[in-house]
């Protein structure tokens, strides 16, 4: 245990992203995303509610930034809207959205806040989601790395620190696998009007090739900047540790979750676990791609840490089709948060952390870190500003983050904690709070209110950020 008040040997950010937070989504030459669409679709987002307005931070980023300013953050995460950039996703740059990122950028930087920009966070143009599918055909490689090069081109002589895509095992699976995130598709045809068998694979693959083929253009552009993909990655922690087969089913779950989108970016191939499992579904990596993917790699790895579970061998199941519980070996019940795939599993961080480094041998990034908590959808704004559920859980997963650096020698650069305000939550509407932050949907202005959570951070952290 570190001590309370000890403060931790890495840097402190919060993190957004734009279809979450920006609303105007009509304003400044803006493009549609397929979030519009999907959200303004009935019956795929909790109430009908959608991004339209989110909680209106394209007008309101300089309050923001000066409520970040006040408790002494000094790194935020933010992404770009392609569709402000290039309305139709290639061709014409639309100055009005490139004035908006640069107002952003120098009123941080006047603020002593560090950019940090990802470049594609789930909005994608509807324009060539319409042309082509998007993340499951090749013409995505080569449109999204012409889109990184003018945000390279823009915002490189003054932002160093950048992510390509962020958890395509997320956009991918959700998007073309389960059907329940934009753009809605999936195998299921009585769930969704568009998708077919392999379609998460093949995301995952182009998203793969996208991701070397951005990290290509930004070394001749941003010779002196640092860049990664994020990843969403839970821990398998065996059920029965004293169980030879629990450990090694726990081991198989996380190579073949862990190792997803890693795997390909590391070793330019799928890994055992994904060939395994999928065969002949799985794209296969060319030699000239493979190599792109090796003779391009990324700095560190960003991690999106939330969840994780335990996991256990079931011997009437296919080795890699592992079984997964929420409850300990003792019937120890994981405190669940707000959202229903969200459970409190503090120790599996340090895990987590070791696992990565292990396999990769990379110093990480933590890029998202964060929870939900219980009723703070319905609850008086004075109950959920006291938001001690997600204090404790800040104060726990950062604690065996620090363990994870003083005792076992992970190599970790920084923390983002998701979110810096209430915001649009997908498919989830606004009944999900992750801020740190307290917005006020019933007020005329969107009111912000600072949370405990984020005096906590602030506290923890100190004036060294
Ligand atoms: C992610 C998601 C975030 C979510 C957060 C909470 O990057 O994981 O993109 O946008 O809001 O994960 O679910």
């Amino acid at each position: 245990q570190v001590p309370a008040g000890s403060k931790a040997p890495f840097f402190l950010g919060t993190a957004t992203a734009s279809y979450q937070v920006e609303g105007a989504f009509k304003e400044g030459g803006r493009g549609e995303s397929i979030w519009d669409v999907f959200s303004h679709t009935p019956g795929k987002t909790f109430e009908g509610q959608d991004g339209d307005v989110a909680v209106d931070f394209y007008h309101r980023y300089k309050d923001d930034i000066a409520l970040m300013q006040t408790l002494g953050l000094r790194n935020f995460r933010f992404s770009l809207s392609w569709m402000r950039i290039l309305p139709n996703g290639t061709g014409t740059v639309n100055q009005e959205g490139v004035a908006f990122y640069n107002k952003l950028i120098d009123t941080l930087k006047a603020a002593c806040i560090e950019p940090h920009i990802t470049l594609y966070h789930w909005d994608f143009p509807q324009a060539l989601y319409e042309r082509y599918g998007s993340w499951i055909d090749p013409r995505v490689v080569v449109d999204f790395a012409a889109y990184a090069e003018t945000a390279f081109e823009l915002f490189g002589d003054r932002v160093k620190n950048w992510f390509t895509l962020n958890e395509p095992e997320s956009y991918c699976l959700l998007g073309y696998g389960s059907g329940v995130h934009a753009p809605g598709r999936c195998t299921d045809r009585s769930r969704c009007s568009a998708g077919e068998a392999g379609e998460d694979l093949k995301c995952i693959y182009y998203s793969a090739l996208a991701h070397a083929s951005a990290v290509k253009v930004f070394r001749q552009l941003v010779p002196d900047g640092v860049i990664a993909m994020t990843n969403a990655i839970g821990m398998s922690v065996p059920y029965n540790a004293s169980s030879q087969e629990d450990v090694a089913a726990a081991q198989r779950n996380q190579a073949f979750n862990g190792g997803f989108v890693l795997d390909p970016l590391y070793t330019g191939d799928w890994g055992a676990e994904r060939k395994q499992v999928h065969g002949q579904q799985l794209p296969a990596f060319t030699p000239e791609q493979k190599a792109l993917l090796l003779e391009n790699q990324q700095d560190f790895i960003a991690l999106q840490h939330y969840t994780s579970n335990y996991a256990y061998y079931n011997k009437d199941k296919p080795p890699l089709l592992v079984d997964t519980t929420t409850k300990s070996i003792d019937g120890v019940q994981l405190v669940q948060a707000d959202s229903p795939w969200l459970y409190v599993f503090p120790s599996a961080m340090r895990d987590l952390l070791n696992w990565l480094t292990q396999r990769y041998n990379q110093s990480i990034l933590i890029t998202e870190n964060g929870v939900s908590a219980p009723g703070e959808y319905d609850k008086p704004r004075a109950e959920v500003l006291c938001d001690q559920f997600r204090v404790s859980y800040f104060q726990q997963y950062i604690s065996n983050a620090t363990v994870a650096v003083q005792q076992d020698g992970v190599q970790l650069l920084g923390y983002f904690a998701w979110s810096l305000l209430d915001n649009f939550e997908w498919a989830d509407g606004y009944s999900k709070r992750f801020g740190t932050i307290y917005i006020d949907y019933n007020s005329t202005g969107l009111d912000r209110y600072y949370k405990g959570s984020s005096m906590w951070l602030s506290n923890h952290f100190g004036l060294t950020g």
